[in-house]
Parts: C-alpha cells; structure tokens; sequence
C-alpha cells in the first residue's frame, strides 16, 4: 500500500503538466486522473500494417533532385501551410500547398519539407507531426491530432516509408530552422507564417517560386491520369446537376453546388475551386460563387466547377445549360457565338504555337459576332486594334490559363516560359465567354441578362492538342439531346455510376 494519499485535488498547471497524479488536459477543461491516462494508454491491440509505399514515391525524388540542382549550396524550405482558423477552435478542411504536395505527394498540415545541400548531394528531411497514438495521453487529450480526436494518421516512421524521404518529428523543426544561415537558405512564403518568421527573407525567393511553376509546367503522363480522374469525376457531376435541375427550379442555385460538391467528395478531395453556379443574369458575374439565387425556367444555368481527384489534381470546366432543356433562339444565338470562338481556339492548340494564339482565334470571332449582331461597329480590324479593344466590355478575360494541381496552375512562371510557346505535356484550358450585363444600354434587350462561357481541358500532344473533357456534349443540340436522356433515366442523387 502507498503511503502517499490520493489528492483529489488536481496540482497541475499549464506550466506544470504532469504530477504524480494529474495530467494537465488544457485550458477550460478539468485536469484528467493520472490512473485513467495510464488505463487509457493501455490494452490496445497492435495496429493492422498499412500500405507501403506511395505509388509516385520515385517521381517525387526525382522532382527534389531537380529542384536542388538549380539551387546549389542552398537550403530549400517548403511548407505544407498551416490550419486555418474557421471560427473559434474549429478550422477549414486542410488543402496542403501545391509546392509541397508536388515535391513530397504528402498532405499533412503543418508538414515541412527540406532540401539541403550534403557531401553525397542534397538531402531531403520531411518534418511531419508525431504520433498522438495509444502511447502518450496526447491520444485523448489533444484536440487536434489526438487519434481518438482526429483518427489515425500517419506518424515520422510511416510517412518516411510511404512517401520514400527521411522525415524528423516537428519537435525539431523550429530549432533545425533556427539554425540555417538566412544567406543561404529559400522558403516558399505565405503558407506557414510560423516558418516564415523563422528564416530571413531573402531575394531568390522569387527565382524559387519561378522553378517550381516552371517545373510544373509540362505535365507527366501519371499527373495527366490523375487530370483525366478529375475530369471523368467532374462529368459525372455535371450529370448530377442536369438530373437535378427540378430541384433546382425550386430550391435555386443551392441545389447545383451542393450537388456537384457531393460528387467532388464521394469521388475526389473536394471541389479544386468554389463552384460558380451561376442561373440567369448571375451568369455575367464571373466568379459568382454566391451561388443563393433562384434557377429559373427559361433562364440559362452557367455552371463551373472542377472535381479535385485524391492527389490534388483538379478539373476546370463550365457549361452553359438551359434550364428548361432547350435553348430559346436569343440564348442560341449567344451560344452558338461562343461555341464558334471555341472551336476556333481548339482548333489552333498545338506544341510550338503561342501561348495566347487560342485567345487571338477566339477573340477574332467574338468580336465579328458582336459586329453582326449590331453591338459593335466593325470593321473587324479596328475593333481588334491593340489600342481599341472595346469587344472586351463583352468578352471580360483571357481564353486559357495552365490547369493542373492549381486551378490556376504554374502562376508563378515568368512571363516569357507561361506566355511563351505551347509544349507537348502542358494542359490548359480554353474558355472564352461573353457576358451581357443585365443593364448594358449598348446590348440589345433581348440579350441582356445572358452569359455564357463554354470551358474545356486540353492536353497539348506531339501534334496538337486533345481535349480531355470532349466526354461532355459542347453543342446545343447534342447538350439538348443529352439532358432529355438524363431526366428520362434514373433520377436520384448519384444514379449515374
Ligand atoms: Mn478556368
């Protein structure tokens, strides 16, 4: 029998954790009897093996080497991104930093990838959060990686093996940054504040970000897989929206993104971008991602929206769909007219042509629709002029932008590598758009109020460019034909598949 009684009191403290009979459990919360952590802590099973090796493993090396071999003698620090505070102690879902999903193929938050130069060529250490398993108290008492909180996840031995990289417990990363020379050392910033104030600023930073966009820029054949994954999930859930537009007529553009986010999550990560489903004169707001307006019959629904696929790849499409099934001959007009920019623009795709040369096509055809239907005085050079331009009060933004693990992929290429030439491998999208304001005075009236924007995913091949998301009907009457055989199947939230 101990000699020592039993206090019921707890004598713990922030500063003080842990006594011989209390474990501090945090702020607001009473301090837990050391007897139940060590009950807690114990009679578990062993856990079942998990998977071993992550299947891009071996690409994700190969990328680190690149990258450290356009920064010799340097230390590269890349972020995963931290939580982020939605209200209180709750955060958002945790989407991990492009830069770091790429070099690493992991998706931890407040993970640290580090590059650093060695005698055997440059090292690289991932710093990941420890285990919070069965082994400490942390398992129950930490809110926000405690497994009987969070779940399971994969600790500093699993993820060296799975992802194929020595990692470190991020115990160690504040005083491991601590001690880099700030001439030396590169951080990608505006992920991880704590990170950032950690290492000094220094001027080739930009250059860091320039070569991990440009890296970006030509795709592999598996990040092209994942891309067309993300493509044939957003299809799907483009059928989704079409089969519940009834829905939708009653409980208005909700209805869309809800449906189409139930896809991005039943089939991907999430959605790569907040959805735009924009019904009626909403569709003249480019990014309206409000999405709480009614869905009318008669009116047009533009929607767009991207599936985001398991590793981070996402879709960019948009559809301009009549909600009723048919297009009424003013919004055919329109929509023909954007179609024809369109195909224009695809027409042109191919490795060794301009970057903006779909923008040019598109444009030109634009802008001779708008001279035929009266909006704009031709002729068709003046209008096109660099000094003029006045089609873009109706056209509003560029044709294509690089698509990939960001929606707006590769952003922080220069100018000359982004605006350069077109290169079997990149993928891009083309999508132009014309967007008559509900109270533009220079529109005649039966066109105000339309907006359409016709969005596809091209992969620019050895000869020219392949559409990755054809499998969704682009023509008015195949979209007709294709949404009456949609309602006359099987209705339902996710019938198709
Ligand atoms: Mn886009």
């Amino acid at each position: 029998m101990s000699d020592t009684p039993v206090s019921h009191e707890p004598d713990v403290s922030e500063e003080n954790p842990i006594s011989e009979h209390w474990v501090w459990a945090g702020h607001h919360r009473p301090a837990i009897p050391r007897v139940l952590v060590d009950h807690m802590t114990s009679h578990w099973a062993p856990e079942p093996a998990r998977e071993a090796t992550h299947p891009g493993a071996a690409h994700f090396a190969t990328r680190r080497h690149r990258l450290a071999e356009e920064f010799p003698g340097r230390t590269l620090v890349i972020p995963s991104g931290s939580l982020k505070v939605r209200a209180n102690d709750t955060d958002y879902r945790f989407r991990a930093g492009t830069e770091f999903v790429y070099l690493t193929g992991c998706q931890d938050p407040e993970a640290v990838l580090v590059i650093a130069p060695g005698a055997e060529g440059p090292r690289s250490t991932l710093y990941v959060a420890a285990r919070r398993d069965h082994r400490t108290h942390e398992f129950f008492t930490d809110a926000r990686y405690g497994e009987l909180w969070v779940g399971a996840r994969r600790g500093v031995d699993e993820s060296a093996t799975f992802f194929g990289v020595d990692c470190a417990s991020l115990e160690y990363l504040t005083k491991d940054l601590e001690s880099l020379s700030a001439t030396t050392t590169l951080v990608v910033r505006g992920l991880d504040l704590e990170v950032d104030s950690l290492v000094e600023a220094h001027a080739d930073e930009v250059r860091l970000n320039e070569v991990l966009s440009e890296m970006r820029l030509v795709k592999e054949p598996f990040e092209i897989a994942h891309l067309e994954a993300a493509i044939a999930s957003t299809v799907r859930g483009f059928e989704d929206v079409v089969r519940a537009l009834p829905l939708a007529t009653q409980f208005g553009e909700r209805v869309v993104e809800g449906v189409f986010n139930l896809r991005a999550r039943v089939e991907g990560n999430d959605v790569g971008y907040n959805t735009i489903a924009a019904s009626g004169s909403h569709a003249t707001v480019l990014h309206w991602t409000t999405n709480d307006g009614e869905v009318r019959h008669g009116d047009l629904l533009l929607l767009d929206a991207g599936v985001e696929h398991h590793e981070l790849y996402t879709a960019d499409v948009t559809r301009t769909l009549p909600v009723s099934g048919t297009y009424s001959p003013a919004q055919r007009r329109i929509y023909e007219l954007v179609l024809a920019a369109q195909d224009a623009a695809l027409a042109v795709v191919a490795p060794g042509v301009d970057f903006l040369e779909p923008h040019r096509a598109a444009m030109s055809v634009l802008a001779q629709g708008l001279i035929d239907l009266g909006i704009l005085e031709g002729p068709l050079e003046d209008v096109l002029r660099p000094d003029r331009q006045l089609h873009r009060r109706y056209t509003l933004h560029g044709v294509s932008h690089m698509l990939g693990l960001d929606v707006h992929d590769c952003a922080h290429a220069r100018n000359e590598s982004y605006f350069g030439t077109l290169k079997e491998g990149y993928v891009l999208t083309v999508e132009p758009g014309l967007y008559f304001q509900p109270h533009d005075l220079t529109v005649p009236e039966e066109y105000r109020g339309i907006g359409v924007r016709i969005e596809d995913d091209v992969l620019v091949t050895s000869s020219g460019g392949r559409n990755l998301s054809e499998a969704l009907p682009r023509r008015a009457d195949e979209i007709e034909a294709w949404m009456a055989g949609l309602w006359s199947g099987p209705s339902g939230t996710l019938s198709g598949r």
